[in-house]
């Protein structure tokens, strides 16, 4: 596709704009120069773990990879801004409401704990032991634990996370809603029923052995920067790198590597991508089916010229279940509709075939433009069933990368933090700590909101995140929470979600990643975290706390234990004070961390086994299992395109923010500055509705389900995007996310297939 259209005329990702881009978020972030020192700790051995993606850490090399996202992540949490009680009594709650997200965390770091004050719509300074004693007596006041609801984002230590489902559990509920649900969730179920694990099966290392390397619906030059480091070292080496992706994302087109002095004198860059796909939203299941039907057709031909087999026959028979019904699936879809769902041609279908068929080794990493769908579960299903047909897992430099988001959210899974528990953790968890935990499963973000808006949940704990701004239909959650009898939310900055207070509400602030933890005794703490490679790590800051008043999230979740269930089953203060003791029952009731506080503190930790990496495999049928779906019966942008004036919207993260976190208001890689409100469109789109670059409009949900969903003025980017799909930046655009569109078995919300109209603005 012609890429004239898009903004500037573009350089490469990374480079010395990086460094520019870091040079000034440093400068507003109003991190002190000590913080140079904080940047060279960032996943070091001795420092601690980038707050910011979850990308596994290299191995060798000892010098700080540098990471420009990771800079602005560790200087948003160690700026020397404060948000301090006379902030919060210089304004009521209803006027920081009209503040944006941006404008709120530009506040800084939280200093003290604050109880909501109703009478001056102010929050107030309180001391910790009033809020924890407060706290408990609203949660052992409820007539039904299952009324209370925990959620998690995926920062929390292990440790921090272990501690909380444990609380939580003894409390007698399993509704832990967590930011997993609206991330990854597809990618769990859909692998633990492919293959038996719902993680990764590769490590960093098997970056430097592939021969290709499929990245689907994924932008890790704003997301996860660190792996472009990787995919330039394979690319340089000669692995194919294929993308799928609706928009051309620059920074897997060409990468120049901050770390290589001559590449940046030269000013040159890697070209990353060999081929590049644009399928249409949702049409990534049909595009992989396409794939594997060219691989069926290869292996025909194969056999017909008498050529060796395309097929990895020695493991389809000995490792998999289902190929036979698999076959007749694919068989039974036709070239029409693998075309008319992706958005692709079948030449360029069977170009990115030849790829794979020409490679021994494969990877596939896949992130949020796959999982939130709703026939996400299925699409990775059905990237699993094209994986085996080579026989590309369980081997090295081949596998499955599911590249997760949120840095720990992949451990907060591990230690328990999971609405639907398996037995095998609930039985051990009983047999250790002895006491009956709760067997009915939870609730999950969607059904904790729906039990907020009809009533049967009054309270809300929220261990991190932005809950209001993440979720769906944020206008309709801002009223849930609002009628609840108590919100807690354990935080590091101001945010949204924190003024939208309950009848009884608290924000308590705690110790960021980058600061130091040190218990009664003086002794820093140690906390540990889950990468996407299954790599466990320690992490310990350095910095000072931000305050004198902050507590650990440890500390803050054994306040909140002590004062709902008492000490009878588990001696909180103990634990809080001992990292090492928390480990201990880690160990003593989750398979893979023997020897947890010993081999935590080897340089690059340990790694967890995973059973399919070892071919074996843990799933019903005791095989890597194929599924044999039909496609999905309609895509959003099929839908979209029946209608009159309506386009299939995909909300993502511009290279200026972490989720809710807003660090500026630029878009570098796709040239947008000083500005959010934003919708990227093809350029014929425009013409074809009489209209052009600039002009605003409010976009319209089109949902059907009889709400009325408005985003106010935003203004048109043309962009190299295919023929009615669209983009804008989350969560500006979350209130047109509907909560009742949820992806089939992960009830994820669809935040990447949301069908919407424009009406003219006649002014800005
Ligand atoms: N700096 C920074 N780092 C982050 C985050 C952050 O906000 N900022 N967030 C963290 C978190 S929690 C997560 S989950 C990850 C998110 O990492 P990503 O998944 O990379 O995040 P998104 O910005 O949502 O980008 C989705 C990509 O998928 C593409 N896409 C959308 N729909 C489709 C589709 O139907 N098919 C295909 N093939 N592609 C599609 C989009 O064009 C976009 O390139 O990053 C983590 N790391
Ligand atoms: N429309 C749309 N919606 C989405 C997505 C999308 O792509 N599109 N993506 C979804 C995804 S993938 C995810 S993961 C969720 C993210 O949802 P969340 O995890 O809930 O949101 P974050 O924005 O990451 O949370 C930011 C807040 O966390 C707090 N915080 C930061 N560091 C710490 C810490 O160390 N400890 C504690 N206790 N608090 C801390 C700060 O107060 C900050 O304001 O959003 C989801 N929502
Ligand atoms: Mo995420």
């Amino acid at each position: 596709m012609d890429t004239k259209f898009i903004g500037k005329k573009s350089a490469a990702a990374g480079g010395w704009g990086a460094l520019k881009s870091c040079g000034k978020r440093l400068l507003q972030s109003g991190m002190p120069i000590s913080g140079a020192r904080t940047m060279l700790k960032a996943n070091q051995p001795d420092g601690f773990d980038c707050p910011g993606c979850a990308w596994g850490d290299p191995e060798h090399g000892s010098s700080f990879e540098f990471c420009e996202n990771g800079v602005k992540a560790v200087a948003w949490e160690a700026t020397e801004k404060r948000a301090t009680p006379a902030f919060f009594a210089e304004k009521t709650v209803s006027q920081l409401r009209r503040l944006t997200d941006y404008e709120l965390e530009l506040n800084g770091r939280l200093t003290h704990p604050m109880r909501y004050d109703a009478a001056s719509d102010r929050y107030l300074p309180v001391a910790w032991e009033d809020a924890f004693a407060e706290i408990g007596s609203i949660l052992t006041g409820l007539d039904n634990p299952n009324r209370a609801e925990f959620y998690t984002s995926g920062r929390a230590s292990n440790e921090a996370a272990f501690l909380y489902q444990l609380f939580v559990r003894v409390y007698g509920t399993n509704n832990f809603p967590d930011c997993s649900n609206m991330c990854h969730e597809a990618s769990g179920i859909a692998m633990r029923q492919a293959v038996g694990v719902g993680k990764g099966t590769v490590l960093l290392e098997d970056f430097e052995e592939a021969d290709a390397i499929f990245v689907i619906g994924q932008n890790p030059g704003t997301n996860h920067p660190r792996m472009l480091g990787d995919l330039r070292r394979a690319a340089i080496r000669g692995a194919r790198v294929v993308v799928f992706n609706p928009i051309r994302e620059r920074g897997l087109e060409r990468f120049s590597d901050p770390q290589d002095k001559v590449e940046m004198l030269r000013g040159g860059s890697t070209d990353i991508a060999s081929l590049y796909l644009q399928p249409q939203l949702g049409g990534d299941m049909a595009a992989v089916r396409g794939m594997a039907k060219a691989v069926l057709a290869a292996e025909d031909a194969a056999v017909a010229a008498g050529l060796p087999s395309v097929l990895d026959y020695a493991f389809l028979a000995e490792h998999c279940a289902g190929f036979a019904e698999y076959r007749k699936a694919v068989e039974a879809t036709s070239w029409a509709e693998i075309e008319d769902q992706s958005g692709l041609s079948r030449q360029e279908i069977e170009r990115a075939t030849d790829v794979y068929i020409s490679a021994e080794r494969v990877i596939c990493t896949w992130a949020m433009g796959v999982t939130q769908h709703l026939h996400s579960v299925a699409t990775i299903r059905e990237i699993a069933n094209f994986m085996f047909l080579r026989g590309n897992i369980g081997r090295p430099g081949a596998g499955f990368c599911p590249v997760r988001g949120h840095s720990n959210v992949q451990g907060d899974r591990t230690v328990g933090i999971n609405e639907k528990p398996s037995d095998d953790f609930l039985d051990a968890l009983e047999k250790h700590f002895r006491f009956t935990v709760p067997r009915q499963h939870g609730h999950n973000v969607l059904a904790a909101i729906g039990a907020m808006l009809d009533g049967s949940a009054e309270a809300f704990i929220g261990l991190g995140g932005n809950f209001a701004r993440a979720t769906p239909d944020s206008a309709l959650v801002e009223k849930a929470l609002r009628r609840l009898k108590l919100t807690v939310h354990i935080a590091t900055k101001p945010n949204h979600s924190h003024l939208m207070p309950g009848e009884t509400a608290f924000i308590l602030p705690c110790l960021g990643r980058t600061e130091m933890d040190l218990n009664a005794a003086g002794n820093s703490q140690l906390i540990s975290v889950e990468d996407s490679m299954s790599m466990v790590h320690g992490s310990a800051g350095i910095n000072r706390p931000a305050s004198p008043h902050l507590l650990s999230e440890v500390a803050i979740i054994a306040g909140i234990a002590q004062a709902t269930v008492g000490s009878a089953v588990v001696d909180w203060s103990e634990l809080a004070d001992d990292h090492d003791l928390i480990r201990d029952h880690i160990e003593a009731t989750i398979p893979g961390f023997e020897n947890y506080n010993k081999r935590l503190r080897k340089p690059r930790g340990f790694h967890l086994r995973n059973t399919a990496a070892h071919r074996e495999w843990d799933t019903p049928a005791g095989k890597a299992s194929f599924s044999c779906e039909a496609l999905p019966e309609e895509t959003v942008h099929q839908r979209a395109r029946k209608g009159e004036g309506r386009f299939a919207l995909q909300t993502f993260r511009s290279h200026d923010q972490y989720n809710t976190t807003v660090y500026g208001l630029d878009d570098r890689y796709r040239g947008v500055y000083g500005e959010r409100k934003v919708i990227f469109i093809h350029p014929a789109d425009l013409t074809a509705m009489n209209a052009e670059a600039g002009d605003r409009v409010d976009v319209v949900g089109e949902h059907d389900d009889g709400i009325e969903r408005i985003a106010e003025n935003f203004r048109f980017v043309p962009y190299d995007i295919p023929r009615g799909s669209i983009a804008g930046y989350y969560p500006e655009l979350n209130v047109l996310v509907p909560l009742g569109s949820a992806g089939r078995e992960s009830d994820t919300p669809t935040s990447k297939s949301i069908m919407v109209s424009f009406r003219r603005r006649k002014t800005a």
